[in-house]
């Protein structure tokens, strides 16, 4: 493609390099064969084709008698509720089936199977052991490593009717209540997406409005198993603190092995950062300067928040690393790995080393990754992409020299700590008091995927940049942290360029007392996609402090280019807790009026969170920004009701 034409399609200055050159050497990649798929199918992306059983497709014609309802009768609310729901059924198995592996991992750590592994980060267990009722006095760190695995996996397929764990003990009683008098708490992960597959099995569930509570239980269930993967990550490989690397793909360096982790589970990637460090010198005399490890997607994000590896690119350009002639090796675990990868390694000398059972690709190299066996595993594939890097082609070898600073690792506790600098009685006091002066008007959480229906990067660095000079204190999470990484919104520069001028005083408080060798960036980096949890949990306790129930705090959350099943599980729990959400993309909802009258109205009645679907990143900047001011108005004016009457805020109103 050409320059000007890919300038329409993204605005990563790297993509566009690369991207022109691609049209050179006649590579096609995902941006090709998305025009190649246009016009994409009306029926499809307005939620009316069902194919849920093999009587279909029925495609639905709303004006012609006969083709109103599917052969068995569905109506279009019918099968636009069932399709968008089993989105929900894949996003939150994904999610959970990662956390699944995490505690699996850590019991067999604490039992001694995992040799490689270890309990990292004793106090963050210690921690979750007490939230979840584990006893500890007197008991050694590793039987309560065990206990609190078991109590995970318990989360999983527990046969009582009592909510799941991680749910029940990190939201609030009001949540609680409106969970349960909505009939949507999952007391079993796994039962929750079973039962939502039943549900929409054909002749099961007909009404749109149960199938969606069915698919919210579902996405509660995504919340859950997510939660529980960042709290045991962070105990097996250490939480986050604050790390200064960089983004973009001139973070990858000719002179050495380059290698690419990929996907989303760190129980290898982490190990491959180990075994990168034991094999530098095998490196160094195959010829190469060093190994050189970059990051795409979220295990890309783990590695980066506990790490400083660097991040390549994010889901939009993930073609383009390999496209750079210099990637020895692509070693991917789960979810997000574009199978088109594999036709550009053929076109290069790089490797793409698959690493799951669930999860290869025909004609790569496949190297069985498993827990017992970990760090051996890892050098095995770092001892294969090393052997690559003497394969190179000099003359195809083109690294865009385009890279930004990324000041990231902002866990929950990585930001309380900076927070505690300023008030360390009571850390999260800091934001809460500057969004009640006014300095700050509220938080916006960007997370999220690319989409090759949005301009690359466009919306969500867009949005950011709208409402960071309105003064909205913002944080993010996986391909969007990836984009805002690759836009320089990750460091210093951004909160020079763009910050208010009250967002830029409150970063600049927190900066003088940081105590750290970098300035504070203008976006907080909170980790991957399974690490909305530390959003969740960042919102939860400031609801906590300001006495409010969650959906009256000045709070909202934006998917500017909302892709995979994941996202959509993830958009529908952060509605469910109250937070409005905006996505960039339309998903096929439109089929039904009222399917999508409740996802954008009726779910605000009940949960007090709603979507927002817009494809303009201004106007959507300004409906988040709005939403923001209002609920801020109200909190004052209940505030200044409490403090004129001497009573308590009003706890029922509607924010
Ligand atoms: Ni989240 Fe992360 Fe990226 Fe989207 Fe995929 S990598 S888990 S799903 S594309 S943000
Ligand atoms: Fe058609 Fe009904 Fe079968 Fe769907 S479930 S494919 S609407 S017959």
């Amino acid at each position: 493609m050409s320059t000007v034409e890919m300038e329409k399609r993204t605005v990563d200055p790297a993509a566009v390099e690369m991207l022109s050159a691609a049209c050179d050497c006649k590579i096609l990649t995902s941006w090709d064969r998305y025009k190649a798929q246009q016009p994409q199918c009306k029926f499809g992306l307005t939620g009316i084709c069902c194919r849920i059983c093999i009587q279909g497709p029925c495609r639905i014609i709303p004006s012609k008698p006969g083709q109103d309802k599917g052969i068995c009768g569905a109506s279009a609310f019918t099968i636009v509720a069932r399709n968008i729901v089993r989105y929900i059924a894949g996003g939150a198995s994904a999610h959970s089936d990662h956390g699944r592996e995490i505690a699996y991992t850590l019991l067999h750590t604490a039992e001694g199977h995992a040799k490689d592994y270890k309990i990292t980060d004793e106090k963050k267990l210690r921690e979750v052991a007490d939230r979840i009722g584990i006893a500890q006095e007197g008991r050694d760190v590793v039987d309560v490593a065990k206990d609190v695995a078991v109590k995970a996996l318990e989360d999983f397929g527990k046969y009582d009717h009592e909510p799941c764990t991680w749910l029940d003990t990190t939201i609030d009683e009001e949540r609680k209540q409106k969970f349960k008098h909505t009939q949507i708490t999952p007391t079993a992960i796994d039962r929750s997406v079973t039962q939502l597959l039943h549900q929409t099995h054909i002749g099961t569930d007909a009404d749109p409005v149960n199938i969606i509570f069915g698919g919210l239980k579902a996405a509660l269930a995504d919340y859950t198993g997510m939660y529980l993967a960042t709290d045991l990550t962070d105990v097996l490989f250490g939480t986050p603190e604050p790390v200064i690397t960089e983004a973009n793909l001139g973070v990858l360096d000719a002179d050495k092995v380059n290698v690419a982790v990929h996907g989303h589970n760190p129980l290898l990637s982490q190990m491959v950062v180990y075994a990168a460090r034991e094999l530098e010198k095998d490196a160094i005399a195959a010829g190469a300067k060093g190994i050189n490890l970059v990051g795409i997607c979220c295990t890309g994000n783990e590695v980066l928040m506990r790490e400083g590896i660097p991040t390549a690119s994010n889901f939009g350009s993930q073609e383009l690393v390999i496209m750079t002639g210099a990637l020895d090796a692509m070693i991917m675990d789960v979810q997000c790995i574009a199978p088109g990868v594999k036709d550009l390694c053929n076109c290069f000398h790089t490797i793409l080393v698959t690493t799951s059972n669930i999860s290869k690709v025909p004609g790569s190299v496949h190297i069985e990754f498993n827990e017992a066996t970990a760090m051996d595993d890892a050098k095995k594939i770092i001892r294969l992409a090393i052997e690559q890097f003497g394969k190179r082609v000099p003359d195809k070898i083109q690294i865009p020299q385009l890279k930004k600073q990324v000041v990231g690792g902002f866990s929950y506790e990585a930001l309380m700590d900076l927070f505690a600098k300023i008030n360390p009685d009571n850390p999260i006091s800091v934001l809460t008091d500057a969004i009640e002066a006014g300095e700050i008007k509220g938080v916006c959480a960007f997370a999220g995927c690319n989409n090759q229906k949005t301009i690359h990067d466009h919306a969500t660095i867009t949005i950011a940049k709208e409402l960071a000079k309105k003064d909205v204190f913002l944080v993010s999470t996986g391909c969007a942290a990836g984009a805002l990484a690759k836009a320089g919104l990750l460091s210093a520069e951004g909160v020079e360029a763009y910050a208010g001028p009250g967002l830029k005083a409150f970063i600049k408080r927190l900066e003088e007392k940081s105590g750290l060798n970098a300035s504070l960036p203008l976006v907080f980096h909170m980790g991957s996609c399974v690490d909305n949890s530390r959003i969740a949990r960042l919102w939860s306790n400031m609801a906590k402090n300001m006495n409010i129930p969650v959906p009256q705090l000045p709070f909202v959350a934006s998917a500017p280019e909302a892709m995979s099943e994941k996202a959509i599980s993830i958009g529908s729990w952060v509605i469910t807790m109250g937070i409005p959400c905006h996505v960039g993309v339309l998903p096929p909802l439109e089929g039904s009026e009222l399917v999508y009258g409740v996802t954008t109205q009726i779910a605000r009645d009940v949960f007090g969170g709603y979507f927002i679907f817009d494809t303009d990143p201004e106007s959507a900047a300004q409906k988040l920004y709005d939403r923001l001011e209002k609920r801020a108005w109200k909190l004052r004016i209940h505030k200044i009701a409490a403090e004129k009457y001497d009573s308590t805020p009003d706890q029922g109103y509607e924010g």
